[in-house]
């Protein structure tokens, strides 16, 4: 074996955010920029040498030479074995299905998410532990104090692998195995869904469905279940085949982003049911005709019903959610007598929950849900459970919905972002708001009043780790809630997320507008936070 070690000096921009390591395609293309990232994910782990790892990314613009460089460095680094998906292409939930069923140390997904793609857009790395979920925060902490004081790393000399053949080759003493994208993670979706009853729904010839995979990795996941083994007529999958720059667009399943699916569901003469995913699969958004339905409503329907679904049929453990989601879900826990843990943002914090048997499903307001079945959030998982419910109930997604509220009332929820706003001003509003907490309580708002206010910390029930300083709260007296908190995923300025929610139980006031609805939360959330004054915008960048 040819294996060069190759001097290098740290980078100090190369701490994991919410979900992996996210940056301009530019950035990571800088010399040894990405090696010292991956090399010091070797570093900082044990006992991996001669085992299977698992590699894939959604296939933006940079995935196919990263996984080359990647493979390289892995044979260098003494991996046994790297199965990659054909042409580099494996969702994230697909690799965590992957992890776990051929017992990999773990995975590495190539994916900066719903970020737009693209010579000038965003590259991602995010790195999965042998559970097939994302590193927890001790695991990305070790990576990036590696990422510190790199000095060098390893890498075989050698020539580029053929990925879009199905079949395994050598690299060095490494083993390559080129794996079909889609197969295994189908099997998974065929053994927790009642696929007869799916696909007598989607062949009935009423029932309609239109799933947006909006030029990023699903397509050949959505192609393979929906059109080839659920029978639904081919077209049913809109922009389905993945390209480097998913179109231009923003991968992100979202009422503003998904417009194509929007513009159908909102239509004449509009389908039953449609759904979109992201860059990388992991997230869902879930309409009906004329109808939205909010991630965190959707982890209450599925919770509560659950038991139709054969893989979920003996029932959940417990649900979890993110502190930021809404409390719909604790409403459905609170009636089954399950417990719901609130953790805080990030699919990492599920991990132990989901290990100790504590929770079921899990979901969070940024439209992921997901269950024990994998340890990533998983979009089209989320959709088969959707039309599984539809298949047995046989009702329209907005009579579900509005039963739904009628017999646990509805949590009003909205998200407003503030995009690209200059960190020192995000930060210093974020200190201000910080330094109010103590005297908050009590205070009267018009007709709220505050009866408590923290910045939220969390202690992990399984491990005892401790997670401090994850968002800020301020919850009134009647239920309602402000939360602020930055973003860990963008890669300019900062994202300042304000999220929102009121209770009403009453379901003759079902009906309204979110946005109208949360409109004193709305006007408070400015007053305490001056968010107006000082991020210098007078409007919210993206409300969903
Ligand atoms: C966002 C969401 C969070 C989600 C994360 C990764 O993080 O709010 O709920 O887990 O993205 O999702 P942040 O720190 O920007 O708020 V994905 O589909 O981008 O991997
Ligand atoms: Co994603």
């Amino acid at each position: 074996m040819d294996i060069k070690t190759v001097a290098t000096t740290p980078f100090l921009d190369q701490k994991p955010g919410t979900s992996g390591l996210r940056k301009l395609v530019s950035v990571f293309q800088k010399p040894h920029y990405l090696e010292n990232f991956i090399q010091s994910i070797f570093n900082s782990i044990e006992n991996y040498q001669g085992q299977t790892m698992i590699l894939g990314g959604d296939g933006r613009y940079y995935n196919r030479q990263a996984i080359q460089i990647i493979l390289k460095m892995a044979a260098a680094n003494g991996v046994g074995r790297v199965k990659v998906g054909r042409s580099g292409i494996l969702s994230t939930p697909a690799t965590s299905c992957v992890i776990r069923k051929y017992d990999a140390f773990g995975g590495i997904v190539l994916s900066a998410s719903h970020n737009p793609g693209g010579p000038d857009g965003d590259f991602g790395v995010k790195y999965n532990i042998a559970n097939g979920g994302p590193a927890p925060e001790k695991v990305t902490t070790a990576i990036y104090e590696c990422t510190k004081v790199i000095d060098q790393y390893k890498i075989l000399a050698a020539s580029d692998v053929d990925l879009d053949t199905l079949g395994e080759t050598k690299l060095g003493d490494m083993a390559v195995e080129v794996i079909d994208s889609v197969a295994d993670y189908k099997e998974l979706m065929e053994s927790l869904f009642d696929f007869y009853r799916i696909r007598e729904l989607l062949t009935d010839g009423k029932f309609r469905m239109c799933i947006d995979s909006m030029h990023a990795v699903t397509g050949p996941y959505a192609h393979a279940l929906f059109e080839e083994r659920l029978g639904a007529p081919s077209g049913t999958v809109l922009n389905g085949t993945p390209l480097e720059d998913f179109g231009g667009g923003h991968p992100d399943p979202n009422l503003v982003y998904a417009h194509d699916l929007v513009e159908v569901l909102f239509g004449e003469d509009a389908p039953d049911f449609g759904a979109a995913s992201d860059g990388d699969g992991d997230r869902n958004m879930i309409l009906g005709r004329r109808f939205f339905v909010t991630p965190s409503d959707s982890l209450a329907v599925l919770a509560a019903n659950a038991t139709l679904v054969p893989g979920y049929r003996d029932g959940l453990t417990g649900i979890a959610r993110s502190m930021p989601t809404s409390q719909a879900p604790d409403r459905v826990a609170a009636e089954l007598g399950i417990d719901c843990y609130e953790t805080p943002t990030g699919w990492k914090f599920f991990g132990n929950l989901l290990d100790a048997d504590k929770a079921t499903l899990c979901g969070e307001e940024s439209f992921g849900t997901g269950s024990n079945h994998i340890r990533e959030k998983d979009g089209l998982w989320a959709v088969l459970f959707w039309l599984n419910i539809l298949a047995v109930k046989q009702q329209p997604v907005e009579q579900l919905m509005r039963e739904h509220w009628q017999k646990y009332g509805r949590n009003y929820y909205s998200r407003h972002d503030y995009e690209a706003v200059d960190s020192d001003r995000a930060n210093e509003l974020i200190s201000k708001l910080r330094a109010q907490i103590p005297d908050l309580q009590g205070k009267k708002f018009g007709n709220y009043e505050v009866e408590y206010s923290d910045d939220f910390s969390y202690t992990d029930p399984v491990d005892g780790s401790v997670s401090q300083n994850q968002g800020i709260r301020i919850g009134f007296t009647d239920g309602s809630r402000i939360v602020y908190r930055l973003s860990g995923t963008g890669t300019q300025g900062a994202t300042l997320r304000i999220y929102l929610e009121s209770y009403e139980p009453d379901s003759s006031k079902h009906d309204l507008d979110p946005q109208q609805s949360l409109a004193e939360l709305i006007a408070i959330a400015d007053e305490v936070a001056q968010v107006r004054t000082l991020t210098g915008m007078d409007k919210p960048t993206v409300i969903t």
